[in-house]
C-alpha cells in the first residue's frame, strides 16, 4: 500500500470535500482518502500495483477540482 499527499485547488465548501472524497475512492484500488477543506490537502491510501497516480488526479479533475502531488 502506498500514500500520497495531494493540494486540492477549487474547494470552498464542505459538499467540495464530499465530492473530491467520492471522486478518488471510486478509483480502483484506492483503499481510502481524506480531504482537509482548510489545509486544502488530500491523503491518499492506495494499491501501486493498481493505482497510478494520474488515475487519481484524473478522477479529481472530472469532478471540477485539479489535484497536485506534493513532493
Ligand atoms: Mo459548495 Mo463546492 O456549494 O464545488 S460544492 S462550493
Amino acid at each position: 500500500m502506498d500514500q500520497k499527499t495531494f493540494t486540492i485547488e477549487g474547494m470552498t465548501c464542505a459538499a467540495c470535500v464530499r465530492s473530491v472524497e467520492k471522486a478518488a475512492l471510486k478509483v480502483e484500488g484506492v483503499s481510502s482518502v481524506s480531504v482537509n477543506l482548510v489545509t486544502n490537502k488530500m491523503e491518499v491510501a492506495f494499491d501501486s500495483t493498481k493505482v497510478s497516480l494520474s488515475d487519481i488526479t484524473n478522477s479529481v479533475q472530472k469532478a471540477g477540482y485539479k489535484a497536485i502531488l506534493m513532493t
